[in-house]
C-alpha cells in the first residue's frame, strides 16, 4: 500500500498534478502527500517519493524532452508536497542535504535559468536560499557568513557578466578559501570554470543536482 502511495505520488510530482482543484477533480501531490503522513508513512520516504518525481522531469527536461513549462509545474507540485513536510523539517525528523545559496551575478538580471536550479536542486532535497538576481559580492559574502557550511551557486547569461562571476568567486575565496562554489548558465563552458577556479560547472538544473551531491558525498 505504502509502495503504490509513493509510486503515485512520484508520478504525479513528474506530470505536475499539484492539487485537487487544478488537477481535474482528481488528487495530486497536494492530498496524496498529507494522505501519505495521515496513513503513517515515513516522512523521509514520502520526500523520497517527491524527489523522484522532480528528478525524473529534470532528466527529461535535459534530454530535451520536457520544457520550462513541465519544470515549473513540476516544482509547484513538489513545494504543495513540501508544505506537508515542512513540520517535520522543523523538528529535525528530515535532514537536509545541506544549503545551497544561488543568485545571477550583479549586472545580470536574467533569473528563468537560475530559478529552475533552485528549485529543482530543493527538490533534491537541499535548503535552498536564493539571492536573486543583479547579487554584489558583499550580499553573497553576508548570507555565507550566516551558512559557513553551504555550497554556493553563481548564474549568469551574459558574455559581459560572465567576468563578475570570476569577481564574486573570488570576493568568495578571500574569505572563505575553501567554499564550494559552481557556476552555470547559456554562456558558461567547463574551460571558463576551471579558469577562475570554480568547483564545476553545469549545464542544466539536473547537472546542478548531480554536481552537488558528487561534491558533499
Ligand atoms: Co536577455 N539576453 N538580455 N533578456 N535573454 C539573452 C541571454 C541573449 C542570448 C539574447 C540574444 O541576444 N540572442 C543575449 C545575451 C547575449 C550574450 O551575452 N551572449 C541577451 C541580452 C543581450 C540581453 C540584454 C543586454 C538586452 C538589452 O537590453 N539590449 C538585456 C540585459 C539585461 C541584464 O541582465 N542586465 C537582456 C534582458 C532580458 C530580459 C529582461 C528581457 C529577459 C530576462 C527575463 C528574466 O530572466 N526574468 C531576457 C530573456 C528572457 C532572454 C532570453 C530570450 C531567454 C533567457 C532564458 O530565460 N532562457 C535569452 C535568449 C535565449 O536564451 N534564447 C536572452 C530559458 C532558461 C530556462 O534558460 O537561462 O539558459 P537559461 O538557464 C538554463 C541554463 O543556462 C542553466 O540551467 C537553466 C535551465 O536549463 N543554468 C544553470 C542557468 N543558471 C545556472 C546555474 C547553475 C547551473 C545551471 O549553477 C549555479
Amino acid at each position: 500500500m505504502n509502495e503504490e502511495l509513493l509510486s503515485k505520488l512520484s508520478e504525479l510530482t513528474e506530470a505536475g498534478k499539484i492539487n485537487k482543484a487544478l488537477a481535474k477533480g482528481q488528487d495530486g501531490v497536494d492530498e496524496v502527500t498529507k494522505q501519505a503522513l495521515d496513513e503513517g508513512v515515513a516522512p523521509g520516504d514520502v520526500l523520497e517519493a517527491l524527489v523522484k518525481g522532480m528528478s525524473a522531469i529534470g532528466e527529461k527536461f535535459a534530454q530535451g524532452k520536457a520544457f520550462v513549462p513541465n519544470m515549473l509545474l513540476a516544482a509547484r507540485a513538489m513545494n504543495a508536497g513540501m508544505a506537508h513536510l515542512k513540520p517535520f523539517f522543523s523538528s529535525g525528523q528530515v535532514k537536509r542535504k545541506g544549503t545551497f545559496i544561488i543568485g545571477t551575478v550583479f549586472g545580470d538580471l536574467h533569473d528563468i535559468g537560475k530559478n529552475l536550479v533552485a528549485m529543482m536542486v530543493e527538490g533534491s532535497g537541499w535548503e535552498v536560499i536564493d539571492l536573486g538576481v543583479d547579487v554584489k559580492p558583499e550580499k553573497f559574502i553576508n548570507a555565507v557568513s550566516q551558512h559557513p557550511d553551504c555550497v554556493v551557486g553563481l548564474s549568469a547569461l551574459l558574455t559581459t557578466t560572465m567576468g563578475n562571476m570570476e569577481v564574486v568567486l573570488k570576493s568568495l575565496r578571500e574569505k572563505y578559501p575553501t567554499l564550494k562554489i559552481i557556476i552555470g548558465g547559456a554562456p558558461i563552458s567547463r574551460n571558463f570554470a576551471e579558469t577562475i577556479g570554480a568547483n564545476g560547472f553545469a549545464t542544466n538544473p539536473q547537472g546542478a543536482v548531480e554536481l552537488l551531491n558528487e561534491l558533499v558525498a
